[in-house]
């Protein structure tokens, strides 16, 4: 830990007022920025970013009707379905994505939920993908408490499981499945001892109210997640909101600023939505408070930077991949006590991904 960061800071807050995030994004964007940047600061050395690489192990043809998503079945994307990959591909991937530099790997499958019959292999997935030194995440739709524990047993890390949006704005995007689906699977990753991802998406239509209801609703789960996605909406041909207006990126530089400032000690992951982005807005994230994103050159199904361009980014903003990760949200339960976290590498000291400029 740099000798700059803080243990002496305030309880996280699990009671934000919807009115004191809007607050907070109608402040003048420097003040905002100052504000999310000096909260960053106590926790985090600003410089760090922590890198993932994702793979789709299992691919289109989803039941559910996500009006964003590409890999749902009814909406023609020119997605095409396919069945769930064998472990040698899928650890094929990971040797790549470590060699890479990455030390976690996120593995995505197009389920509505697993079947009882999807958990062994993914749980064989898991446990092998681990034996190679890597850091597990998976998102695999809804989650019974079974499942949860099958897969903290085979040796998951991490489960991503969104939010998405505020609760009010939720069912103009998703209707084969409720809010409350989603906080009761963050309720069972959590009882069985995992850490959350969980965020949700920004462009999709919504108003800055709704953009301030996500985070509230994020920040007052019962623990802030470990990581916090926000995607920006990959506008995909095909689906139902292809066509929608941009977010004004000042707005999601904002979204990002007051998620730094709701879940000080959660990982806030620069996410979907990086390939359209400027460098100069891609910087400004970093500045609000942003400290993870995804590395490779794909997501799911859709494109991310290419690594060249992402080590360019990173020798040019003089950051680097983050070496070791303090947490101190194994405790779901937790006090939020300073220093009551564990230790652990999230990128390798040989990284090919480098920073600072020559
Ligand atoms: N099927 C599982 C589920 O929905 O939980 C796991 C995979 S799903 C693709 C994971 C997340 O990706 C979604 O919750 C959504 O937030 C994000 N996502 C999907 N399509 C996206 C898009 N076009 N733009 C931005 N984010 C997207
Ligand atoms: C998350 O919040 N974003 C990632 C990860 N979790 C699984 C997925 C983004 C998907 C973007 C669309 C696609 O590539 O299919
Ligand atoms: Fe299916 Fe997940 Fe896409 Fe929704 S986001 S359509 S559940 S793959």
């Amino acid at each position: 830990m740099s000798a700059h960061i803080s243990n002496d800071t305030p309880a996280l807050r699990h009671d934000w007022r919807r009115e004191e995030l809007l607050a907070l994004f109608d402040l003048p964007l420097p003040e905002l920025l100052h504000r999310a940047a000096s909260v960053h600061r106590r926790h985090f050395d600003p410089a760090e970013v922590q890198v993932s690489t994702l793979l789709s192990v299992k691919t289109g043809g989803c039941p559910e009707d996500c009006a964003y998503c590409p890999q749902a079945q009814r909406y023609d994307t020119g997605v095409n379905a396919q069945k769930l990959m064998s472990t040698e591909q899928v650890l094929a991937k990971a040797q790549q994505a470590k060699a890479a530099g990455a030390s976690r790997f996120c593995m995505g499958a197009a389920w509505r939920s697993p079947k009882d019959r999807d958990i062994p292999k993914v749980a064989e997935m898991i446990r092998e993908v681990k034996a190679l030194g890597l850091e597990t995440c998976a998102t695999l739709g809804m989650l019974s408490s079974e499942h949860a524990h099958a897969l903290k047993d085979a040796g998951l890390d991490y489960y991503n499981h969104n939010l998405d949006t505020a609760p009010e704005f939720y069912g103009d995007i998703i209707h084969t499945r409720e809010y409350q689906d989603r906080l009761d699977t963050l309720g069972h990753v959590r009882d069985a001892g995992m850490k959350t991802c969980c965020g949700g998406i920004v462009g999709m239509g919504e108003s800055r109210e709704q953009r301030a209801g996500l985070l509230q609703a994020l920040a007052n789960l019962p623990a802030h997640p470990d990581s916090v996605p926000i995607n920006r909406l990959v506008q995909v041909a095909g689906t139902p909101l292809h066509g929608t207006a941009e977010l004004d990126p000042f707005e999601f530089v904002r979204t990002i600023a007051v998620a730094r400032i709701a879940m000080p000690k959660s990982m806030v992951r620069l996410s979907a939505g990086r390939e359209g982005m400027s460098d100069e807005l891609q910087a400004l994230c970093f500045l609000a408070g942003a400290n993870s994103i995804f590395y490779g050159e794909k997501l799911l199904t859709t494109g991310n930077p290419d690594t060249g361009r992402d080590q360019a980014l990173f020798a040019r903003l003089g950051l680097r991949p983050m070496a070791v990760q303090v947490e101190n949200s194994h405790d779901h339960h937790r006090t939020d006590a300073p220093g009551s976290g564990t230790v652990h590498a999230d990128i390798t000291a040989s990284a090919p991904l480098r920073g600072r400029a020559a």
